[in-house]
């Protein structure tokens, strides 16, 4: 069983919000803990929020973040939140993989120029579960 923190565009854009909740499904389904669930909350509107939250919800996602075995991350919209959480988890030596449509966008050079991250570029919905599979499946090093 792995810790799962899955990354997707909130504030970036919720347009992908139901691959990301397919996405997460198919993490649960294989007996993993996925810590941000709310991720593929399709009721979660990027315009809503009180501003004295927000200092509660960076703690707690930078928290699960160091605890995390692995941040899988949806790239295809881009978000700033995203991209901080991946560096984060950099910096602490948490593995990183990013999944993006390259039908759709043109990554970040600041992503794919960094050899930290395991990048996977799919161009089907249906090519990115065996991959998260194999990704689960692996030992942390
Ligand atoms: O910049 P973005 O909002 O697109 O950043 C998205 C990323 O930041 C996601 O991977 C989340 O882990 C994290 N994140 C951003 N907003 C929240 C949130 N509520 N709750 C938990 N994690 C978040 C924000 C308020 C919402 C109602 C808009």
């Amino acid at each position: 069983m792995k810790k799962v923190y899955f990354a997707g565009s909130i504030r970036g854009g919720r347009q992908d919000a139901e691959l990301y909740k397919r996405i997460i499904q198919h993490i649960q389904k294989q007996g993993h803990v996925v810590l941000t669930e709310h991720v593929g909350d399709l009721s979660l509107s990027k315009t809503e929020g009180l501003p004295n939250r927000e200092v509660a919800i960076y703690e707690q996602d930078t928290a699960w973040l160091r605890e995390s075995d692995v941040v899988i991350a949806e790239c295809t919209t881009p978000s700033l939140g995203v991209g901080y959480e991946m560096a984060y988890a950099e910096r602490f030596g948490i593995p990183v993989h990013i999944f993006y449509d390259s039908r759709r966008v043109h990554l970040s050079a600041m992503l794919t120029g960094d050899k930290y991250f395991h990048i996977h570029r799919y161009s089907a919905e249906e090519e990115i579960f065996p991959i998260v599979d194999e990704i689960l499946g692996q030992e942390r090093p």
